[in-house]
Order: structure tokens, then C-alpha cells, then sequence
């Protein structure tokens, strides 16, 4: 695929990881479930633009990496077939006063297998990444106030993920903006 090679500075640093990125009808289902929570939860709430599942965390890299990383990210998309998935019930990690609230998946073996061979070619290629076992979720909201709070339904939609994207994520004082970097196809 003809691509722009971005301009980079050799030495700066970056905050990466991967993301599979989720179709409209699976980012309206989960738009929706936010809107529920709001009005059950307090907490810092991610915008349905960000929405999306991590497959690797690979945190700070060096700029100068990015090329090959978007090469990985298109040799392994190429080794894929679009995945169906549905959503499924909402959970939590971390503290009752600040937790990370999400929504998961059914099993979805594709999609697993998808996470696992990215992390084993990001092994092979010498890049680290948070090894926490792949558990597919959307994070909903941060700090969220879970304590004597009763979860609202969430909506059990079915979509599509079609491509994974490198992304980069800039730290902010409020919430951290994510830039996606590359985008790479899974095959139809
Ligand atoms: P999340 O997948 O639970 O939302 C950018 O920080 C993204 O990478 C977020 O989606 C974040 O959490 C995920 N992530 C996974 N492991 C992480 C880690 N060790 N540190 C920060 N973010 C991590």
C-alpha cells in the first residue's frame, strides 16, 4: 500500500498502542450505554469518538519504530477476515471511588486470536507491551463512582470490526486525546 512516511524527529518518544476500531452500529449501541450510565454514575466519561478495543499497549516507543509498526499492523490485518462480535455485559476494574467502567463481548475466538498473533509478531519484532491477558472491552468512563451504584441495561448490539489502527495517545490534564497514527484493513 503507497503511504506517506511521516517526518519524524529521531529520538522523541511516544505513547502507542493498537486498537481495533468498532462499525458505526457497535459505537451507537455503546453511545447509548454511556448515555444510560450517565445519568446512574458520576465519573470522567470517554467521548464516543475514542471508543474503541485495545489488542497491545505498547506504551512509550521511539518515533523512529512507527514505520515498522505500521508494517506489522498491515501484514497481520492482511492474515485476518473482518470479525463479527456482540456486545455484552458491562464490568469493572479498580477502585469503588475511581473505576475504569467498560463493556465487554461475547467469546469471540476471532478476535482473540487477532490480539494474540499481534502480540506474538510484536514479540518477534523486539517491541514490549503490557502482557495483562487480553480481556476485549470499550472503556465507558474513568474514576467512575461505583460504590452502592446499580448498573444501569446496556445494549447487547452485534457489529463488525473491519481494521485496527497504531494509536497514538497525547496525556492531557482532563483526559488523554488519541491520534490515530495508521489504519490497516482486515480483509472482507
Ligand atoms: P483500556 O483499554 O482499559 O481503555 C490507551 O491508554 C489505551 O490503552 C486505553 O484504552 C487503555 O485502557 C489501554 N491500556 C492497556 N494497558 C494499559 C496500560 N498499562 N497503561 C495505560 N493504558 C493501557
Amino acid at each position: 500500500m503507497a503511504r506517506h512516511r511521516k517526518a519524524i524527529g529521531k529520538w522523541s518518544l511516544m505513547r502507542l498502542f493498537i486498537a481495533a476500531n468498532l462499525d458505526q452500529r457497535l459505537c451507537e449501541a455503546l453511545a447509548e450505554t454511556s448515555a444510560n450510565l450517565r445519568s446512574a454514575i458520576r465519573g470522567r466519561y470517554v467521548s464516543p469518538d475514542s471508543f474503541h478495543v485495545t489488542l497491545a499497549f505498547l506504551g512509550e516507543c521511539r518515533a523512529e519504530d512507527v514505520n515498522r509498526l505500521e508494517d506489522l499492523l498491515d501484514a497481520t490485518a492482511q492474515d485476518f477476515c473482518a470479525i463479527s462480535v456482540q456486545l455484552a455485559a458491562l464490568g469493572s476494574f479498580g477502585r469503588e471511588h475511581a473505576g475504569v467502567l467498560w463493556q465487554g463481548f461475547e467469546p469471540s475466538r476471532e478476535l482473540s486470536k487477532l490480539a494474540h498473533e499481534l502480540r506474538s509478531r510484536l514479540s518477534e519484532e523486539g517491541f514490549s507491551y503490557d502482557e495483562k491477558s487480553f480481556l476485549p472491552h470499550v472503556t465507558l468512563m474513568r474514576k467512575a463512582q461505583l460504590k452502592g451504584s446499580v448498573l444501569p441495561a446496556a445494549c447487547y448490539e452485534a457489529g463488525n470490526i473491519a481494521s485496527i489502527s497504531l494509536m497514538r495517545s497525547h496525556l492531557g490534564e482532563a483526559r488523554a486525546v488519541y491520534e490515530t497514527l495508521h489504519r490497516a484493513y482486515l480483509r472482507d
